[in-house]
Protein backbone atom coordinates (compact mmCIF):
# COMPACT_ATOMS: atom_id res chain seq x y z
CA UNK A 1 0.00 0.00 0.00
CA UNK A 2 1.56 3.20 -0.95
CA UNK A 3 1.22 5.53 1.63
CA UNK A 4 0.88 9.37 0.23
CA UNK A 5 0.55 10.93 4.14
CA UNK A 6 4.20 9.74 4.61
CA UNK A 7 5.83 11.88 1.70
CA UNK A 8 4.83 14.94 3.85
CA UNK A 9 6.16 13.24 6.97
CA UNK A 10 9.38 14.59 8.11
CA UNK A 11 11.52 13.17 10.30
CA UNK A 12 11.40 15.50 13.98
CA UNK A 13 9.47 18.08 12.44
CA UNK A 14 5.72 19.07 13.03
CA UNK A 15 3.39 19.38 10.17
CA UNK A 16 -0.47 20.48 10.40
CA UNK A 17 -2.82 18.24 8.92
CA UNK A 18 -4.28 20.77 7.24
CA UNK A 19 -1.11 21.57 5.64
CA UNK A 20 -0.53 17.90 4.44
CA UNK A 21 -4.37 18.65 3.43
CA UNK A 22 -4.31 20.90 1.40
CA UNK A 23 -0.75 19.29 -0.60
CA UNK A 24 -2.16 15.93 -0.86
CA UNK A 25 -5.94 17.72 -2.00
CA UNK A 26 -8.01 15.74 0.03
CA UNK A 27 -9.58 16.19 3.63
CA UNK A 28 -8.18 16.15 7.15
CA UNK A 29 -10.02 13.32 8.39
CA UNK A 30 -8.65 11.28 4.87
CA UNK A 31 -5.14 12.06 6.46
CA UNK A 32 -5.99 11.22 9.69
CA UNK A 33 -6.91 7.52 8.07
CA UNK A 34 -3.59 7.46 6.44
CA UNK A 35 -1.97 8.51 9.53
CA UNK A 36 -3.85 5.51 11.49
CA UNK A 37 -2.96 3.01 8.23
CA UNK A 38 0.91 4.17 8.64
CA UNK A 39 0.94 3.68 12.61
CA UNK A 40 -0.59 -0.04 11.49
CA UNK A 41 2.68 -0.63 9.37
CA UNK A 42 5.21 0.50 12.69
CA UNK A 43 5.48 3.36 11.57
CA UNK A 44 5.74 6.16 14.97
CA UNK A 45 3.67 9.16 14.53
CA UNK A 46 3.34 11.89 17.27
CA UNK A 47 0.37 14.05 16.70
CA UNK A 48 -0.81 17.18 18.54
CA UNK A 49 -4.16 18.96 18.27
CA UNK A 50 -2.30 22.45 18.10
CA UNK A 51 0.91 21.13 16.02
CA UNK A 52 -0.03 18.65 13.74
CA UNK A 53 1.89 15.34 13.11
CA UNK A 54 5.58 14.20 13.15
CA UNK A 55 7.29 11.31 12.32
CA UNK A 56 9.62 10.03 15.20
CA UNK A 57 12.07 7.96 13.10
CA UNK A 58 14.91 9.96 14.41
CA UNK A 59 16.82 7.68 12.77
CA UNK A 60 15.61 7.41 9.47
CA UNK A 61 18.10 6.14 6.97
CA UNK A 62 19.91 9.31 5.78
CA UNK A 63 21.90 8.18 2.36
CA UNK A 64 23.69 11.58 2.73
CA UNK A 65 24.65 10.33 6.00
CA UNK A 66 25.24 6.83 5.23
CA UNK A 67 27.98 8.46 2.61
CA UNK A 68 29.58 11.22 4.32
CA UNK A 69 30.66 8.30 6.86
CA UNK A 70 30.96 5.05 4.76
CA UNK A 71 34.18 3.43 5.70
CA UNK A 72 34.21 1.45 2.31
CA UNK A 73 36.49 1.84 -1.37
CA UNK A 74 33.60 0.96 -3.07
CA UNK A 75 30.70 -0.84 -1.56
CA UNK A 76 27.70 1.15 -1.09
CA UNK A 77 29.50 3.75 -2.99
CA UNK A 78 26.99 4.03 -5.54
CA UNK A 79 23.75 3.87 -3.02
CA UNK A 80 19.72 4.13 -3.84
CA UNK A 81 17.72 4.64 -1.53
CA UNK A 82 13.97 4.40 -0.67
CA UNK A 83 11.42 5.09 1.40
CA UNK A 84 9.12 1.97 0.12
CA UNK A 85 9.68 -0.41 -2.34
CA UNK A 86 8.14 -3.78 -3.31
CA UNK A 87 11.30 -5.64 -2.96
CA UNK A 88 14.90 -4.42 -3.00
CA UNK A 89 16.60 -7.45 -4.72
CA UNK A 90 14.00 -6.42 -7.90
CA UNK A 91 15.05 -3.49 -7.44
CA UNK A 92 18.63 -4.41 -7.78
CA UNK A 93 17.78 -6.77 -10.52
CA UNK A 94 16.64 -3.82 -12.74
CA UNK A 95 20.27 -1.92 -12.35
CA UNK A 96 22.40 -5.16 -12.08
CA UNK A 97 23.07 -5.11 -16.04
CA UNK A 98 24.53 -1.42 -15.82
CA UNK A 99 24.89 -0.90 -12.39
CA UNK A 100 28.75 -0.86 -10.79
CA UNK A 101 29.94 -3.81 -8.66
CA UNK A 102 29.11 -2.82 -4.97
CA UNK A 103 26.21 -1.01 -5.83
CA UNK A 104 23.92 -0.78 -2.74
CA UNK A 105 19.28 -0.83 -2.58
CA UNK A 106 18.50 0.51 0.46
CA UNK A 107 14.34 0.59 1.34
CA UNK A 108 12.57 1.66 4.84
CA UNK A 109 10.02 -0.54 4.01
CA UNK A 110 9.38 -3.14 1.46
CA UNK A 111 5.93 -3.79 0.98
CA UNK A 112 6.53 -7.46 -0.70
CA UNK A 113 9.85 -8.59 0.54
CA UNK A 114 10.57 -12.07 -0.38
CA UNK A 115 12.27 -14.83 1.36
CA UNK A 116 14.12 -18.12 -0.08
CA UNK A 117 11.03 -20.44 -2.41
CA UNK A 118 8.73 -17.86 -2.66
CA UNK A 119 8.30 -17.71 1.03
CA UNK A 120 7.37 -13.97 2.60
CA UNK A 121 9.60 -11.53 4.39
CA UNK A 122 7.98 -9.05 6.57
CA UNK A 123 9.60 -5.63 6.07
CA UNK A 124 7.74 -3.14 8.36
CA UNK A 125 9.92 0.33 9.43
CA UNK A 126 12.61 0.15 11.39
CA UNK A 127 14.52 -2.48 9.92
CA UNK A 128 17.57 -2.68 7.44
CA UNK A 129 15.93 -4.17 4.12
CA UNK A 130 19.16 -3.92 1.39
CA UNK A 131 20.61 -5.49 -1.58
CA UNK A 132 23.80 -5.56 -2.29
CA UNK A 133 24.88 -6.55 -6.42
CA UNK A 134 28.07 -7.96 -6.17
CA UNK A 135 30.15 -9.09 -9.45
CA UNK A 136 33.12 -11.32 -7.91
CA UNK A 137 35.16 -12.76 -10.69
CA UNK A 138 34.34 -16.54 -9.82
CA UNK A 139 32.79 -18.98 -11.54
CA UNK A 140 29.41 -20.02 -10.95
CA UNK A 141 29.63 -23.26 -8.77
CA UNK A 142 31.60 -20.94 -6.42
CA UNK A 143 28.74 -18.46 -5.86
CA UNK A 144 28.05 -19.90 -2.74
CA UNK A 145 31.16 -17.61 -1.51
CA UNK A 146 29.60 -14.54 -1.98
CA UNK A 147 26.88 -16.08 0.46
CA UNK A 148 29.36 -17.20 2.93
CA UNK A 149 31.17 -13.56 3.17
CA UNK A 150 27.46 -11.63 3.20
CA UNK A 151 26.27 -13.88 6.31
CA UNK A 152 29.58 -13.90 8.18
CA UNK A 153 29.63 -9.87 7.44
CA UNK A 154 25.77 -9.17 9.25
CA UNK A 155 27.36 -11.24 12.33
CA UNK A 156 30.24 -9.97 12.51
CA UNK A 157 28.81 -6.14 12.31
CA UNK A 158 26.22 -7.21 15.50
CA UNK A 159 29.53 -8.26 17.39
CA UNK A 160 31.31 -5.74 17.09
CA UNK A 161 29.02 -2.96 17.48
CA UNK A 162 26.52 -4.33 20.18
CA UNK A 163 28.42 -7.60 21.45
CA UNK A 164 25.76 -9.58 20.47
CA UNK A 165 26.70 -13.06 19.84
CA UNK A 166 25.26 -14.05 16.32
CA UNK A 167 25.55 -17.51 15.01
CA UNK A 168 24.92 -18.83 10.95
CA UNK A 169 22.22 -21.03 10.79
CA UNK A 170 22.85 -23.37 7.70
CA UNK A 171 22.56 -21.79 4.97
CA UNK A 172 22.13 -18.22 5.43
CA UNK A 173 19.86 -17.01 8.47
CA UNK A 174 21.99 -15.42 11.83
CA UNK A 175 20.37 -16.24 14.99
CA UNK A 176 20.77 -14.92 18.07
CA UNK A 177 19.82 -17.08 21.02
CA UNK A 178 18.48 -19.37 18.99
CA UNK A 179 15.74 -16.54 17.25
CA UNK A 180 16.09 -15.51 13.63
CA UNK A 181 17.31 -11.93 13.58
CA UNK A 182 18.09 -11.53 10.23
CA UNK A 183 17.56 -13.56 6.52
CA UNK A 184 19.39 -13.44 3.37
CA UNK A 185 18.43 -14.40 0.01
CA UNK A 186 21.06 -14.64 -2.68
CA UNK A 187 19.91 -14.51 -6.35
CA UNK A 188 22.27 -15.52 -8.98
CA UNK A 189 22.92 -14.66 -12.87
CA UNK A 190 24.66 -16.46 -15.08
CA UNK A 191 25.48 -17.63 -18.21
CA UNK A 192 26.98 -20.86 -18.83
CA UNK A 193 29.54 -21.11 -16.13
CA UNK A 194 30.23 -17.52 -15.66
CA UNK A 195 28.80 -15.56 -12.98
CA UNK A 196 27.08 -12.27 -14.34
CA UNK A 197 26.26 -11.08 -10.82
CA UNK A 198 25.04 -11.53 -7.12
CA UNK A 199 22.53 -9.68 -5.75
CA UNK A 200 22.75 -10.45 -2.08
CA UNK A 201 19.59 -9.35 0.30
CA UNK A 202 20.15 -8.41 3.69
CA UNK A 203 16.91 -8.57 6.08
CA UNK A 204 17.80 -7.43 9.28
CA UNK A 205 15.02 -6.74 12.30
CA UNK A 206 16.29 -3.85 13.83
CA UNK A 207 14.25 -1.17 15.65
CA UNK A 208 11.78 -3.34 15.61
CA UNK A 209 9.56 -5.11 18.19
CA UNK A 210 9.21 -8.88 17.56
CA UNK A 211 6.13 -9.54 19.16
CA UNK A 212 4.38 -7.92 16.06
CA UNK A 213 5.60 -11.13 14.64
CA UNK A 214 4.22 -14.20 14.42
CA UNK A 215 5.04 -16.07 17.55
CA UNK A 216 6.06 -19.20 15.26
CA UNK A 217 8.95 -17.53 13.42
CA UNK A 218 10.62 -17.29 16.65
CA UNK A 219 12.13 -13.95 15.79
CA UNK A 220 14.23 -11.29 17.58
CA UNK A 221 15.38 -8.33 16.53
CA UNK A 222 18.55 -5.73 17.96
CA UNK A 223 16.39 -3.51 20.11
CA UNK A 224 14.64 -6.65 21.40
CA UNK A 225 18.08 -8.07 22.84
CA UNK A 226 19.54 -4.71 23.96
CA UNK A 227 16.40 -2.85 25.45
CA UNK A 228 17.05 -0.13 23.24
CA UNK A 229 16.96 1.55 19.72
CA UNK A 230 20.62 1.77 17.73
CA UNK A 231 21.22 3.50 15.00
CA UNK A 232 21.05 1.97 11.75
CA UNK A 233 22.49 4.57 9.56
CA UNK A 234 26.55 3.32 11.86
CA UNK A 235 25.18 -0.38 11.59
CA UNK A 236 24.35 -0.09 8.11
CA UNK A 237 27.99 1.58 7.64
CA UNK A 238 29.29 -1.64 9.09
CA UNK A 239 27.68 -4.51 7.62
CA UNK A 240 29.06 -2.68 4.35
CA UNK A 241 32.29 -2.41 6.01
CA UNK A 242 32.42 -6.01 7.12
CA UNK A 243 31.22 -7.03 3.85
CA UNK A 244 33.34 -5.13 1.76
CA UNK A 245 36.44 -6.68 3.67
CA UNK A 246 35.18 -10.39 3.49
CA UNK A 247 34.58 -9.78 -0.54
CA UNK A 248 37.99 -8.45 -0.91
CA UNK A 249 39.01 -12.45 0.29
CA UNK A 250 36.45 -14.71 -1.21
CA UNK A 251 38.66 -16.61 -2.21
CA UNK A 252 40.24 -16.95 1.03
CA UNK A 253 40.57 -19.90 3.63
CA UNK A 254 40.07 -17.44 6.27
CA UNK A 255 36.36 -16.60 4.84
CA UNK A 256 35.33 -20.48 4.85
CA UNK A 257 37.10 -20.79 8.50
CA UNK A 258 35.44 -17.75 10.23
CA UNK A 259 32.11 -18.79 8.56
CA UNK A 260 32.74 -22.45 9.58
CA UNK A 261 33.63 -21.00 13.46
CA UNK A 262 30.39 -19.08 13.85
CA UNK A 263 27.97 -22.05 13.15
CA UNK A 264 24.72 -22.23 14.60
CA UNK A 265 24.03 -25.81 12.95
CA UNK A 266 27.27 -27.90 13.13
CA UNK A 267 26.89 -30.64 16.45
CA UNK A 268 22.88 -29.89 16.10
CA UNK A 269 20.51 -32.56 15.44
CA UNK A 270 18.57 -30.85 12.29
CA UNK A 271 15.63 -31.88 9.63
CA UNK A 272 16.66 -30.97 6.14
CA UNK A 273 14.12 -30.73 3.13
CA UNK A 274 15.76 -30.14 0.17
CA UNK A 275 15.95 -31.77 -3.46
CA UNK A 276 17.65 -34.58 -2.72
CA UNK A 277 14.85 -35.35 0.06
CA UNK A 278 13.97 -34.55 3.63
CA UNK A 279 15.98 -36.47 6.37
CA UNK A 280 17.29 -35.79 9.94
CA UNK A 281 20.53 -36.58 11.53
CA UNK A 282 23.61 -35.03 13.09
CA UNK A 283 25.06 -31.74 11.25
CA UNK A 284 28.71 -32.63 11.12
CA UNK A 285 30.34 -30.34 9.23
CA UNK A 286 30.36 -27.74 6.42
CA UNK A 287 32.04 -28.07 3.11
CA UNK A 288 33.97 -25.84 1.23
CA UNK A 289 31.46 -25.66 -0.76
CA UNK A 290 29.09 -24.47 1.35
CA UNK A 291 27.06 -27.91 1.62
CA UNK A 292 25.94 -29.26 5.10
CA UNK A 293 27.27 -32.71 6.05
CA UNK A 294 24.80 -35.16 7.95
CA UNK A 295 24.64 -38.11 9.99
CA UNK A 296 21.63 -40.11 8.96
CA UNK A 297 21.05 -43.57 9.99
CA UNK A 298 21.68 -44.74 6.26
CA UNK A 299 25.24 -42.83 6.54
CA UNK A 300 26.43 -39.60 5.22
CA UNK A 301 24.49 -37.05 3.20
CA UNK A 302 25.69 -33.63 1.93
CA UNK A 303 22.96 -31.13 1.18
CA UNK A 304 24.10 -28.20 -1.04
CA UNK A 305 20.73 -26.37 -0.61
CA UNK A 306 17.50 -27.05 1.20
CA UNK A 307 15.78 -26.08 4.55
CA UNK A 308 17.22 -26.83 8.33
CA UNK A 309 15.16 -27.21 11.39
CA UNK A 310 17.75 -27.67 14.17
CA UNK A 311 16.26 -30.27 16.78
CA UNK A 312 16.73 -31.24 20.38
CA UNK A 313 17.11 -34.61 20.15
CA UNK A 314 13.92 -35.80 18.25
CA UNK A 315 11.95 -32.42 19.46
CA UNK A 316 12.37 -29.32 17.67
CA UNK A 317 14.30 -26.52 19.47
C1 LIG B 1 15.07 -15.54 4.36
O1 LIG B 1 14.18 -16.38 3.74
O2 LIG B 1 15.38 -15.60 5.53
C2 LIG B 1 15.61 -14.46 3.44
C3 LIG B 1 15.03 -13.12 3.75
C4 LIG B 1 15.67 -12.03 2.91
C5 LIG B 1 15.00 -10.71 3.09
C6 LIG B 1 15.75 -9.61 2.36
S1 LIG B 1 15.20 -8.02 2.79
C7 LIG B 1 16.06 -7.31 1.49
C8 LIG B 1 15.92 -8.26 0.30
N1 LIG B 1 14.71 -7.97 -0.45
C9 LIG B 1 13.84 -8.99 -0.39
O3 LIG B 1 12.72 -9.01 -0.97
N2 LIG B 1 14.35 -9.99 0.34
C10 LIG B 1 15.67 -9.66 0.84
P1 LIG B 1 13.63 -17.72 4.39
O4 LIG B 1 14.78 -18.54 4.93
O5 LIG B 1 12.78 -18.30 3.34
O6 LIG B 1 12.77 -17.25 5.61
C11 LIG B 1 11.47 -16.73 5.44
C12 LIG B 1 10.69 -17.05 6.72
O7 LIG B 1 11.21 -16.26 7.81
C13 LIG B 1 9.22 -16.68 6.62
O8 LIG B 1 8.49 -17.74 6.08
C14 LIG B 1 8.86 -16.42 8.09
O9 LIG B 1 8.68 -17.65 8.77
C15 LIG B 1 10.14 -15.81 8.64
N3 LIG B 1 10.15 -14.34 8.61
C16 LIG B 1 9.53 -13.49 7.73
N4 LIG B 1 9.85 -12.22 8.00
C17 LIG B 1 10.67 -12.25 9.09
C18 LIG B 1 11.33 -11.24 9.85
N5 LIG B 1 11.25 -9.93 9.54
N6 LIG B 1 12.10 -11.65 10.89
C19 LIG B 1 12.24 -12.97 11.22
N7 LIG B 1 11.63 -13.95 10.54
C20 LIG B 1 10.86 -13.60 9.48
Amino acid sequence: MAHGALCFLCPGLWISGEEIAAQMGVSRAAVWKQVRALRASGYRIESSPRRGYRLLEADCLDPERIRSGLQTKFLGRELHYFREVESTNDVSRSLAESCPDGTVVLAEVQTRGRGRLARSWASPPGGIWMSVVLKPALPLSRAYRANMAVSLAVAKALSRLYQLRAEIKWPNDILIGGRKISGILMEVRAELDRLDYVIAGVGLNVNIDPSRFPAEWNATSISDQLGHDVSRTELVQEILREIEEAYLKLGSEEILEEWRSLSATTGRYVRISSLEGDFEGEAVSLGEDGSLCIKTENGLQRVLAGDCLHLRGREEA
